[in-house]
């Protein structure tokens, strides 16, 4: 048996509905929670084990399911420096749709 293990980062509003699809097509999957390292904010990683030939039907529920939203970042001022030197502007960040990672398993067991 070839099984992959897709992990997903996914954003926390498009999750509900990404489970729902891989519940509905028998696909079973891990929610776990997370915090993405730039911007710091909640995020949802899913564990999927699935067989190889289930991989593109899995990326094509992340597809339909997880939209890219733009979100406003405003890096923080320079230590050291008066306030009228450095002046920071929001900066607009595009996130997701979703991060994917598809790794081979070498084995895989319930015991
Ligand atoms: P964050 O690390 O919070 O990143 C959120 C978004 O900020 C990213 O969206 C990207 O557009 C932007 N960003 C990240 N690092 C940046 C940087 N050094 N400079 C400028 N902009 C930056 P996505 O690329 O859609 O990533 C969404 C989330 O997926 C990330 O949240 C992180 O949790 C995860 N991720 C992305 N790439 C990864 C990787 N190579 N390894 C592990 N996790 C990753």
């Amino acid at each position: 048996m070839d099984v992959k293990l897709i992990i997903a980062i996914v954003q926390d509003q498009d999750v509900n509905r990404l489970l729902e699809k891989l519940l509905d097509n028998g696909i079973g999957a891990t929610k776990l929670a997370s915090t993405g390292g730039f911007l710091k904010v909640g995020s949802t990683t899913l564990l999927i084990g699935v067989e190889n030939h289930q991989v593109e039907e899995v990326l094509g529920y992340l597809r339909e399911t997880c939209k890219a939203r733009k979100q406003l970042v405003t890096p923080l001022a320079a230590v050291g420096r008066s306030i009228s030197a450095f002046i920071p502007q929001p900066v607009e960040v595009k996130v997701g749709g979703a991060t994917v990672f598809i790794i081979d398993v070498e084995r895989f067991e319930k015991v």
